[in-house]
């Protein structure tokens, strides 16, 4: 589990960061979220349908695995330890444990009996899968043999890209990550102090050189050849927050699929060079904003949740102490691929069922409300409803609406039922911090003091939508709110005025 825990600056509100965990993690539109599934072509709309990563609906439905085959790396970011996992876009801790791809395989075996709804087998480190080509490749060779209805994923620096991209479409990759976090060479040089590249160790602006123009290679190489390809970006405050608007264009123009920006992970106490030297995260409001700065390019994916490289189950949960190499040999092995197939079948049927719902009961937007854009939290455990409880909830989901829709906006982590020794009030406060820019909560339950607390920040606190579907109940909330402002019975909040917006805890 996370080992999350409060941080004070000087003059600052509560800050919620992550400190090193025992696991590792895959590497790093419109101005909404992942392009939507209903406008993409058919053969693509095919590849993201059951990928939570490349669909933001997917995500609340299917669930991905990481096998941590892959130890070495060929670069050398300053968000980066070796002793913790790659961070290109998972947080920092250290993989429980490696594994050979014939336990990879066994793994892969296990989880897909026990989850049904496991459609993805990613390879994102501890360090870069094609630093390893032929544990990697091994691996996903044997994956497919077992299990030809899973959509193989990999995440790289794309240093090594170049040269494996006829292995990669043998093999079926689909869909491929590509962490670029500059294409200037002089900020690149700012990330990475060296590459190790035709033998030998290249340092400063010439190996940051080599790096971007491999990248660059490798994305227009498997776009060229129908491969699904998403960048994903590490935000870091001083020195590349304005770039990656920049990065966001020319990834989109090279035929990127899907654009992930993530806040920069850094901890004294993770020995990066950049904790070292007091190099900040992002607020989560910065992130915001720089995802926002994007609008009109490459889609941006924005339920990320940095996983670890041993990452099991749905987005946002953690399964993968439930399937360590001891567990696993207590369980089954072999997957029933027809009880994989009914699981899928009637995943796909509730979606059907739960889009006729969303346009059969979605009530009108009201246009009598120009400029009233809210932010709202949910509180869910998936299936795209709100169906959990507020002091349960160990994140939110948030959603942006406004007379043109309801658009996923990101998600808050919250430590609301820690096992460490923090007062229940200090972690409602830090809760309450991380939702102020939001005007209201909407939980299955909330209890008389949160929902004091939650008022005296200026959040409504709202449980009249319990079970309901995300989308409908937003948009029902936010019927009844701008009619509240039209009538001068509330006061609209922007989120621009939050009074600890400063202090919104970073996702870290
Ligand atoms: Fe893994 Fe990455 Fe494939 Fe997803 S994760 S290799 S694309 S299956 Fe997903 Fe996790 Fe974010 Fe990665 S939420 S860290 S984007
Ligand atoms: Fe670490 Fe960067 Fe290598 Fe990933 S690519 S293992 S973050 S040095």
């Amino acid at each position: 589990m996370r080992d999350a825990k409060l941080e004070r600056g000087p003059g600052e509100a509560a800050v919620l960061r992550e400190g090193p965990v025992a696991g590792g993690g895959c590497k790093a539109s419109r101005c909404g979220s992942s392009a939507r599934e209903d406008e993409l072509p058919d053969a693509i709309r095919e590849k993201v349908r059951r990928h939570p990563c490349y669909s933001e609906e997917a995500h609340h439905h299917y669930a991905r695995m990481h096998v941590a085959v892959a130890p070495a790396c060929n670069i050398q970011c300053n968000y980066c330890n070796r002793k913790f996992d790659c961070a290109n876009e998972s947080r920092p801790g250290v993989v429980s444990e490696r594994l050979s791809p014939a336990q990879a395989v066994a793994k892969v075996a296990a989880v897909a009996g026990a989850i049904a709804q496991m459609s993805v087998v990613g390879i994102a480190g501890p360090g870069d899968p094609l630093a390893n080509p032929e544990k990697t490749f091994a691996t996903l060779r044997g994956v497919a043999a077992i299990l030809p209805d899973v959509h193989l994923c990999l995440s790289t620096n794309g240093l090594a890209l170049p040269d494996h991209v006829d292995e990669i479409i043998r093999l079926n990759v689909h869909h491929v990550t590509i962490t670029i976090n500059a294409i200037d060479p002089q900020v690149a040089s700012r990330i990475y102090p060296w590459i190790f590249y035709d033998h030998r160790r290249i340092r400063g602006l010439e190996a940051a050189e080599i790096l971007c123009a491999r990248q660059m290679e490798g994305l227009r190489m498997l776009v060229a050849r129908g491969v699904l390809c998403k960048v994903n970006s590490v935000l870091i405050p001083g020195v590349n927050e304005d770039h990656l608007v920049q990065v966001n264009r020319v990834v989109k123009a090279e035929g990127a699929f899907l654009h992930n920006i993530m806040p920069l992970i850094s901890a004294p106490e993770h020995g990066t060079a950049f904790g070292l030297s007091g190099q900040r995260a992002p607020t989560a409001q910065e992130l915001k904003a720089v995802q926002d700065r994007c609008a009109g390019g490459a889609a941006l994916m924005r339920h990320c949740r940095q996983c670890r490289a041993d990452a099991v189950g749905l987005l946002g949960e953690d399964r993968a102490a439930e399937f360590t190499l001891q567990k696993i040999a207590s369980i089954p092995v072999q997957p029933d691929h027809a009880v994989r197939r009914a699981a899928q079948a009637r995943i796909e049927e509730t979606r059907r069922e739960d889009a006729r719902a969303r346009h059969a009961q979605e009530p009108p937007l009201p246009m009598a409300a120009p400029g009233v854009r809210a932010q709202v939290a949910v509180a869910t455990s998936g299936a795209g409803r709100i169906n959990v409880h507020f002091g349960r909830a160990r994140e939110f989901q948030i959603y942006e609406v406004d007379a043109q829709g309801v658009r996923f906006a990101g998600h808050r982590r919250v430590d609301l039922k820690g096992e460490d020794a923090m007062a229940d009030e200090e972690r409602l406060h830090a809760a309450v911090c991380s939702l102020n820019d939001c005007a209201a909560v909407l939980a299955a339950r909330i209890g008389a003091y949160p929902r004091e607390r939650l008022a005296a920040a200026g959040i409504e606190a709202v449980e009249r939508f319990a079970e309901g579907l995300i989308h409908v109940s937003i948009r029902g909330w936010f019927h009844d709110y701008a009619g509240r402002v039209e009538r001068g019975e509330t006061v609209h909040r922007t989120g621009q005025d939050a009074p600890l917006r400063q202090g919104a805890y970073v996702v870290a």
